[in-house]
């Protein structure tokens, strides 16, 4: 426990609010782990699953209506509208806060509020930061348990500060017409009712280590994104690290923990992975930038997940892991999801727990977001410098999305500000990471347009000065996109693994080892600088899916300039001579 006045009057006051029967402090030992994972069996909240085949998991349903993130009724509570941009949806803080109280008040009447002190990064080391979440829901203790650093200690590095986040959560009746997800950044506080749901309730991940950090970063000078980090080792035992911005459900997990292709692996090149989803950045004292992963699990995306996409993750989901809305195989108390092999439980529950045959039935068993909750030292592949408070230094920065068409396999900016420019301009297929329609395009900048915590003008800025104080430092910036399709709608490109090749490309890049045909949207490989070694690929398509098509670009571009409205005067002068020099590249 903690004699901290600010976090015990906070939580004097929230009691008086939610009114709970008892209050739980998490200790973060394995004993109280244990009496809680017990306690949520015992209502139905968890189900333990089969302890020889996958130790210490279980299986948890959320509601019906509560299965991603809603960005729609998500809010950032600047006391100034404008602050949140437009981007963002803005309620006035006062009135937000009167809003949610009066959802929230007596809510944990009949429950147990558990406050958990956890911290964002390694415990006490330089980037790390501290936050502390209520909750009236076991399977946000156990979750936060696997994906933070909790425990007593937090409180002892915390001792009598005020610089901590605030969280509160009410499960209340995870009605959807009254769930808000709330973000006071100028408060450091977060306010979540009605959901049960990851994104939505695990308030150290989206809400604190983006959106609130978005914002703490603009104001002290560093950058949380959204953002895998990687580590490519070569055969000489050099490791370069990569971050990698890509929209939800769009490839980060897979990307920081990929497998090199057969002929790679025989030289000795290796990926190890730092983080899958989050990066906070700083200048570091040599002047380069630095990264950590500010998180301590993994909550990945179950479908798709098997032995030859992403063995990795499979493995870590291997023991003391929580699945959420997958399939349940009544056989063997084990779970399923799509895509995981060609062998679906025909004695099973769907992920709504209803009777489901996997080789009869026409619906699918696992929920399209479906996620696992796996501790990140599972990992075989986990780096040595997973646990570094000072981070890896940062070689190069890729963004992408999933475009059927017009965006190359990979093409590098010229220069800082015009990466800026490329992420600025992402768009990206929608996915089931977040509530409404699947497969629309839209500009999702930086894959930040749900997670930035204040105007995404300022955003932008905030980018282009950190590229002036890194200089010559900067990493170089790269854009790429595995989802290209042909004429039957099947990806071109095979992903995964062989990502690898495109990796080995960017960091040739890097070290000025191999030239590049210039473009009007930058630098594009040369197909024959992309190795195809091993694999059955022709170096036409290959060309297919490097060339940069005029027409289409031509259109993009008139997108950008629609899209780029919506900033006004907000909208940094770099990057609309940025664009203004795209349009007369493709004028030429
Ligand atoms: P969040 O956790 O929502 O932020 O998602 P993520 O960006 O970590 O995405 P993830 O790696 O979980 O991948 C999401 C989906 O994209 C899965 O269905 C994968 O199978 C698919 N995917 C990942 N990499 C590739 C690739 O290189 N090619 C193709 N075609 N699909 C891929
Ligand atoms: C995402 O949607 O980008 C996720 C899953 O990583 S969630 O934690 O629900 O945001
Ligand atoms: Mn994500």
């Amino acid at each position: 426990m903690t004699k901290n006045e600010s976090v015990l009057n906070w939580i004097e006051n929230m009691k008086k609010l939610v009114n709970p029967d008892n209050v739980m402090w998490i200790d973060g030992s394995e004993e109280q782990l244990n009496q809680l994972r017990a306690e949520a069996c015992s209502t139905g909240e968890m189900i333990k699953l089969n302890e020889e085949k996958l130790p210490g998991c279980y299986l948890h349903r959320t509601a019906v209506n509560d299965v991603a993130r809603v960005e729609g009724r998500t809010y950032i509570c600047s006391r100034k509208e404008e602050d949140a941009g437009p981007t963002n949806n803005w309620m006035e803080p006062q009135a937000a806060y009167k809003m949610l109280f009066d959802i929230a008040k007596d809510s944990y009447k009949g429950r147990t509020m558990y406050v958990i002190p956890y911290s964002m990064g390694p415990i006490g080391s330089p980037f790390a930061k501290i936050g502390v979440e209520l909750t009236d829901s076991i399977y946000v203790v156990m979750n936060m348990s696997i994906m933070t650093r909790v425990g007593e200690k937090v409180w002892d590095v915390l001792g009598d500060s005020n610089d901590w986040v605030r969280g509160l959560h009410c499960k209340c009746n995870i009605d959807e017409e009254k769930r808000y997800i709330c973000h006071f950044p100028e408060d450091n506080t977060i306010i979540s009712v009605n959901s049960g749901y990851g994104g939505n309730v695990l308030l150290g991940k989206k809400c604190f280590a983006l959106r609130i950090a978005s914002y703490q970063g603009k104001t002290e000078g560093w950058m949380a994104e959204h953002m895998l980090i990687l580590g490519l080792e070569n055969p000489k035992g050099e490791v370069k690290y990569i971050t990698a911005a890509f929209p939800s459900a769009c490839g980060k997990t897979n990307l920081a923990m990929l497998i090199p292709p057969e002929g790679y692996r025989a030289k000795g090149y290796k990926v190890w992975t730092v983080g899958d989803d989050i990066a906070w950045m700083r200048i570091g004292p040599d002047g380069r930038l630095w990264a950590i992963n500010p998180e301590n699990g993994f909550f990945g995306v179950a479908p798709g997940t098997n032995e030859k996409s992403n063995p990795n993750a499979l493995h870590t989901t291997g023991k003391g892991t929580i699945f959420t809305n997958v399939v349940h195989n009544l056989d063997d108390n084990t779970v399923w999801w799509e895509g995981l092999d060609k062998n679906p439980p025909e004695h099973a529950e769907n992920w709504k727990g209803e009777p489901w045959n996997g080789k009869t039935s026409t619906e699918k068993g696992a929920h399209p977001n479906s996620r696992f909750t796996a501790p990140a030292k599972n990992c075989p592949c986990i780096s040595s410098e997973f646990e570094n408070g000072a981070g890896v230094p940062i070689s190069a920065i890729v963004f992408g999305g999933r475009r059927a068409q017009t965006t190359p396999l990979v093409y590098q900016s010229r220069d800082w500000n015009n990466g800026v420019f490329v992420g600025s301009i992402m768009a990206s297929e929608t996915t089931a990471a977040a509530t409404g329609a699947v497969g629309v395009v839209r500009r999702d900048p930086m894959a930040m347009l749900p997670f930035c915590g204040y105007h995404m003008g300022d955003y932008f800025k905030h980018w282009i000065e950190m590229g002036e104080k890194l200089g010559d430092k900067a990493p170089k910036i790269f854009n790429v996109n595995w989802f290209r399709l042909d004429d039957e709608g099947n990806f071109i490109w095979p992903g995964f693994g062989d990502n690898l090749r495109v990796l080995e490309w960017i960091i040739n890049r890097c070290e000025g080892k191999v030239d590049a045909q210039e473009t009007a949207i930058g630098y594009v490989p040369y197909a024959e600088d992309i190795n195809l070694e091993g694999l059955d690929f022709s170096v036409d398509t290959l060309k297919s899916i490097l060339a940069v098509d005029k027409d289409q670009w031509t259109k993009e571009a008139e997108g950008i300039e629609e899209f780029y409205k919506k900033f006004g005067d907000k909208l940094p002068q770099e990057l609309r001579d940025q664009l203004n020099t795209l349009k007369a590249n493709l004028a030429k």
